[in-house]
């Protein structure tokens, strides 16, 4: 069957690399990339809408002017912005996602993609070796709303019978795009200081270990999801995740081995310290590799070199 895709909050991080993958794999004239910023530029044959996920009516036009067989939805405020936007937090990340899940009903949308996040655990979930399934109390409104539409995304399923897959990103780390509004940016960030200023001022401790992600292994982990026989998916809310896990200080002397003079300050008082605190040092995601042969590819050694041979050829 041939696809027609949308992607929903293309523009940012994640958006603008899986657009191009979805591009590549299913044709540039079979993905419509929306969001409700312009993209800074947009190559010959790409289709771009405006949009703004909490106008339903508009979502509602889209659909009938593409006729999506799988939509993406990405459009979310990220975990630092979103303690201080609360309400507009809540309000883009539940009403965005049930405009999109109310629609998918209506126009039969095949498969919906939309991601959680490491978020949803709290400060009585596991610290380490996180498990899929365990005490989740999350205490970010970013964290409380992935946690809700994870309940939700699996109600529509039972209910109302949308297929919907969807993962629980950790941090992803990419030299594309970068991020915005979240905790784990400074492991994106640092590279960009690195090679600009050869010091970065961290806003998290030296000792804070989060899960990570490569944005190459994001993108990939993605589409076998996607592609994933539905009877070999055994977990219909969000799978757990990861790729690797470290610290600002285990991640600043593996740039140290390439860029020998690099230093690294630490703030102190940073809010994002606590959310930081707040999530797992590691995830297990055993589910993921048995239901659909999740492997990832970059670790911190990997992920380090590409990062900055990337940043310093095409970027910086
Ligand atoms: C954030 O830091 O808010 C995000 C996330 C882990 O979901 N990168």
């Amino acid at each position: 069957m041939k696809e027609s895709i949308i992607i929903i909050g293309a523009n940012g991080q994640i958006g603008t690399e899986l657009a191009t993958a979805l591009r590549e794999k299913f044709g540039i004239e079979n993905v419509v990339t929306s969001d409700i910023r312009e993209p800074q530029n947009l190559k010959d044959g790409e289709i771009f809408e405006t949009l703004n996920v909490l106008d339903k009516s508009a979502i509602e036009s889209l659909f009938q002017k593409y006729k999506p067989t799988q939509v993406y939805l990405l459009a979310a405020m990220l975990s630092a912005t979103g303690e201080i936007y609360p309400q507009k937090a809540w309000d883009l990340n539940m009403n965005g996602l049930l405009n999109v899940l109310d629609l998918a009903v209506e126009y039969k949308i095949s498969k919906i993609f939309w991601p959680s996040s490491i978020a949803v655990f709290g400060p009585h979930s596991p610290k380490t070796n996180t498990d899929q399934y365990c005490v989740m109390d999350p205490n970010t409104i970013y964290g409380i709303s992935k946690l809700a539409g994870e309940r939700l995304v699996e109600w529509y399923q039972e209910n109302r019978g949308l297929d919907i897959r969807s993962i629980r990103y950790p941090g992803i780390i990419s030299w594309k795009a970068e991020p915005g509004g979240g905790t784990t940016d400074y492991a994106v960030h640092i590279f960009y200081d690195a090679l600009k200023k050869g010091t970065y001022e961290c806003f998290l401790s030296e000792d804070t270990a989060l899960p990570m992600l490569y944005m190459d292994d994001a993108i990939r982990g993605t589409l076998q999801l996607m592609d994933a026989p539905k009877e070999s998916l055994t977990i219909r809310s969000s799978y757990n995740l990861t790729g690797v896990s470290f610290t600002p200080k285990e991640l600043a002397e593996e740039i140290k081995k390439i860029l020998p003079n690099f230093t690294i300050t630490y703030s102190e008082n940073d809010p994002r310290q606590a959310i930081a605190d707040s999530w797992p040092a590691s995830i297990e995601d055993s589910p993921a590799r048995a239901d659909w042969n999740w492997k990832p590819a970059f670790d911190l050694a990997k992920l380090t070199v590409d990062m900055i041979e990337n940043l310093k050829t095409n970027k910086i």
